[in-house]
């Protein structure tokens, strides 16, 4: 039986590597993401590379209602996920407490933190009923260290954390596996370009050091998942080799580039 695996913001970053990473693998997958022309495209391409099923669901993660509309009734062949993966989310601004926007936290904190709660109820309902599945939160490492300006995204993250280890005191007994993974600065992704407003200058934070790229993501993510059901990976933390903790970053240029 293949295995169904859910994706939520698939449409870039982190979460379009994984969806590959699992096609590649022979996954059917369900992803998500608000623009469904993306979704569209990226289903095209997955079913016709990979020859697996991919149906895409447009929907916000902060919209509680249609969350429910469009999980609760998914079609019959599409109910048993196996696997889902809580990707979708963002930091917005980058300032000191006392400058930030009200509306940036608000946007953290209800797709960060509510958006993932939403999803998770309805997928974690049906797993139980079976008794089986895997849930992977993809945290971060400002979910286990903060950094100036990074206040409401690091406090997003820390409850990230807080919510995987409780939700696997609630579920480990009932069949279903609760890890995350929490990486440090991921290029290939849409995150910085999010979070300054489309401001490249001040988003191009990759350019005097190599971080993770978004497949290297997909790929530890994937590897969580292909354990033998006895084994639950709880949390993957990695970076890219030049950092060394949110404020340790050496910037002394790209070392790792290409042919390296
Ligand atoms: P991207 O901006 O590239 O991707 C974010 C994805 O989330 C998109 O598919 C976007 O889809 C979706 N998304 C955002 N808001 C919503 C919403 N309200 N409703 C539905 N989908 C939404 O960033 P990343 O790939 O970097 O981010 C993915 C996850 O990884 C996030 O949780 C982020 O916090 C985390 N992370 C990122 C790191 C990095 O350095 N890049 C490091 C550590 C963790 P759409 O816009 O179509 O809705
Ligand atoms: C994303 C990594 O360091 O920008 O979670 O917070 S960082």
């Amino acid at each position: 039986m293949k295995k169904i695996v859910l994706i939520t913001g698939a449409t870039a970053g982190i979460g379009l590597a994984t969806a590959k990473q699992f096609a590649k693998k022979g996954c059917d997958l369900i992803i998500t993401g608000r623009r469904l022309d993306r979704l569209n495209n990226i289903t095209k391409k997955l079913t016709s590379k990979y020859g697996v099923k991919v149906l895409p669901l447009a929907f916000d993660v902060r919209d509680k209602k249609a969350v429910k509309e469009q999980l609760t009734k998914l079609p019959s062949k599409w109910k048993n996920i196996d696997v889902l993966i809580n990707n979708a989310g963002l930091a917005k601004g980058y300032s000191s407490i006392e400058n930030g926007k009200i509306e940036d936290w608000e946007a953290m904190i209800e797709t960060n933190i509510l958006g993932l709660l939403y999803v998770t109820k309805i997928i974690a309902k049906g797993m139980v009923k079976k008794q089986e599945g895997q849930i992977i939160n993809v945290c971060s490492s400002a979910g286990h260290e903060c950094y100036p300006n990074g206040n409401v995204y690091c406090a997003s993250k820390h409850a990230v954390d807080a919510i995987t280890k409780s939700m696997r005191l609630d579920l480990h007994s009932k069949g279903i596996r609760i890890g995350q993974v929490s990486p440090g600065h991921v290029e290939e992704t849409e995150f910085a370009m999010v979070r300054f407003d489309g401001d490249e200058k001040k988003a191009s934070i990759y350019d005097d050091f190599n971080p993770l790229t978004s497949k290297d993501v997909a790929k530890a993510i994937y590897f969580m998942s292909s354990q033998p059901k006895h084994v639950t990976i709880q949390d993957l933390v990695l970076m890219g080799s030049q950092q060394a903790g949110n404020n340790h970053i050496d910037r002394s240029g790209r070392k790792f580039d290409s042919k390296n």
